[in-house]
């Protein structure tokens, strides 16, 4: 493709800081063409054919316009080791962010850069995170050398003229620089997922400038830019200095028997169950759900005081093993084409499989290549693998998921993967409470990150890899922004899917029966049932728990619903440690939460 005299051709952008932007990053990185991005299917299409070609891609013949990609070994997931938050002080990056100061972190990240994409094709993506135009929409310009990401962000984000167009000539925009780090020497054969080793990787912000540099990975949200980096990392900090938020939620509509919607926004960590949520299937007859976001939402107080959300993204990266129909029908329904699956195995007819999808195949390639029989002793797709699926394949995606102005919401879910201790669901007593019960989330460490598997940690918000500054800081928007909303505040609760019996299976049985706890939750919020009260939060009563057609044995539902005291003063000093880390940016309001819990449990 010769971009010359087109509107590929960087000669033809009319925005002038992006002209210069892109002509310093072409002689930095001095790749053997520059082509900019119009965000069309023919685009997508010839990409996507090139990839095919190369053997990069592998077209499926049981998915229409389908493809399945195999990463590196090493290149499987976000790498938080080596995720910055540069400013020019530590303290502003807070202690859970790893720091480096902008003038030796981009000195080193200069070197790397310098001739990285020799060989390649530079391609510049104008994208829009929102709807194009949207007043709470973003604009953001990715130049990346890596043809996936390209095809990614179609899917992902709004790519193309049009958000050219809006940008105008003057029109400011947030630059997300992107290499997979591997040039290519003239004869040189490509490898078919090239990247960087793992210590030349970094994932770096610069929020005081809203600039994102990413260097040597080509997977997910270390190299879909609009994603992580921009829709949390960067926009986080954004939010605080505008006074809104931006959060790692999903966004539902739940609509009862008698009409009445309710919209939900709820943050779990990575793997912990968002996408699920967002497209339920309620198992309750006369309650129906729709999906309006499934990863990230940024919420603005409006006219009338309440606090309105909109996903910035337009597709799903979502995890494939555990998606199936009897657990995600519509994720499944979602992704029948049009679909860029990473790290899933395939199998014999040309098709994707991962575990709990269906019945194993008798033999398949898996996600490194090699044949694989279900004997084996390890997964035929990795634990990771992905699939990138346009939003509005979503049998049951919202009519108003493109809304300018967003929803109203009126109940925050946080939650994690707690295998004992958390119940079921309980409810925050006010603001405050529940302002300390996100503050205090903690859920298992997973795949979506390359390190250890199944720790525990303190997650605040499912915000911990994904805050653009001090967390203590963080900690004390989410109160000013109680302050500002008032009695118009979305109501808080705490969920946990994820508890197991001693012998290691699932005490509640998930998914479209998680509806039954929303259930509650909107009657919660209707003042339709009464709670009780308990040393940690409002639970319950049995009987308010609507579990009409379920065989859940009664011992579980006493172990879900039940508060060990004993266990919750135990986890007392780890939130206290938790909290001293945040030093004198911890606001006293949420140290006064935990001395009430502490008075609470006795
Ligand atoms: P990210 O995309 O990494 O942010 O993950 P997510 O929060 O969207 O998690 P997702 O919905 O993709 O779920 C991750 C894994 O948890 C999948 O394997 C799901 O099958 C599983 N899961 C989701 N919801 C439930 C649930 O209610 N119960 C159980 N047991 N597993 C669940
Ligand atoms: C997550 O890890 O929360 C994801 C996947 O949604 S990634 O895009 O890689 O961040
Ligand atoms: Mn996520």
């Amino acid at each position: 493709m010769n971009p010359q005299n087109t509107k590929h051709d960087p000669a033809s952008l009319v925005n002038k800081q992006l002209k210069q932007w892109v002509q310093e990053i072409n002689e930095l990185c001095a790749p053997a063409a520059i082509y900019v991005c119009d965000g069309s299917k023919a685009e997508y299409d010839r990409i996507m054919a090139e990839m095919a070609a190369s053997g990069m891609a592998i077209p499926l013949e049981k998915r229409s316009n389908s493809f399945l990609f195999r990463s590196d070994p090493s290149d499987v997931a976000r790498v938080e080791d080596r995720t910055y938050i540069s400013y020019p002080e530590r303290d502003q990056a807070g202690p859970t962010n790893n720091w480096v100061h902008p003038d030796e972190l981009k000195r080193t990240m200069l070197g790397l850069y310098k001739g990285c994409m020799k060989g390649r094709t530079m391609y510049v993506i104008p994208f829009s995170m929102g709807p194009v135009g949207s007043p709470l929409a973003k604009i953001g310009v990715e130049i990346t050398d890596s043809r996936y990401v390209v095809c990614n962000m179609h899917i992902m984000t709004r790519v193309g003229t049009r958000v050219l167009e809006v940008l105008g000539a003057e029109g400011e925009f947030i630059p997300c620089l992107h290499s997979i780090g591997a040039p290519l020497e003239p004869g040189q054969q490509d490898s078919s997922w090239p990247c960087a080793p793992i210590e030349q990787k970094y994932i770096s912000h610069f929020p005081d400038e809203n600039l994102i540099w990413s260097y040597g990975s080509g997977y997910g949200g270390n190299a879909l830019l609009g994603k992580k980096c921009l829709a949390l990392r960067i926009a986080s900090a954004m939010a605080r200095r505008e006074g809104w938020m931006a959060e790692h939620m999903l966004i539902l509509r739940l609509t009862n028997p008698q009409g009445r919607q309710f919209h939900i926004a709820g943050a779990f960590p990575s793997a912990c169950g968002k996408t699920n949520l967002a497209m339920l299937m309620p198992t309750i007859p006369g309650w129906k759900a729709e999906c309006l976001g499934d990863d990230i939402a940024w919420m603005k107080i409006g006219p009338d005081g309440r606090l309105y959300a909109i996903n910035p993204e337009a597709g799903f990266f979502g995890v494939a093993p555990g998606t199936a129909y009897n657990t995600n029908p519509m994720a499944m329904d979602s992704i029948k084409e049009n679909v860029i699956f990473t790290n899933c195995a395939l199998t014999d007819d040309s098709d994707v499989w991962w575990e709990l999808m269906s019945p194993p195949p008798a033999h398949a390639i898996d996600w490194k290549g090699k044949d694989w029989t279900p004997d084996k002793d390890y997964p035929a797709a990795h634990a990771n693998a992905r699939f990138t699926a346009p939003a509005s394949q979503c049998p049951i995606i919202s009519p108003d998921w493109e809304k300018p102005e967003g929803v109203p919401i009126d109940i925050f879910i946080f939650g994690g993967r707690r295998a004992s201790v958390v119940p079921l669901v309980h409810e925050a007593y006010d603001w405050d409470h529940g302002v300390f019960m996100g503050a205090t989330a903690a859920s298992e460490t997973t795949a979506a990150n390359i390190g250890a598997v199944g720790n525990l940690r303190r997650d605040p918000f499912a915000m911990l890899p994904f805050c653009g500054y001090h967390m203590g800081d963080y900690f004390a928007h989410w109160l000013a922004m109680g302050d500002r909303l008032g009695d118009k505040a979305p109501r808080i609760f705490y969920v946990n899917w994820f508890r197991k019996t001693a012998e290691g299976k699932w005490l509640w049985p998930g998914f479209g029966d998680n509806s039954r706890v929303l259930k509650w939750m909107c009657e919660r919020f209707e003042g339709k049932v009464q709670a009780q009260e308990s040393p940690i939060g409002l639970l319950p009563l049995k009987q308010d728990l609507d579990l009409t057609g379920l065989k859940l044995p009664a011992d579980n539902l006493t172990e879900l619903l039940k508060v060990d005291a004993a266990a919750w003063k135990a986890e007392l000093p780890d939130i206290e440690a938790h909290f001293k880390k945040f030093d004198s940016h911890m606001p006293a309001r949420l140290s006064n939460q935990l001395q009430k819990l502490r008075e609470r449990l006795g």
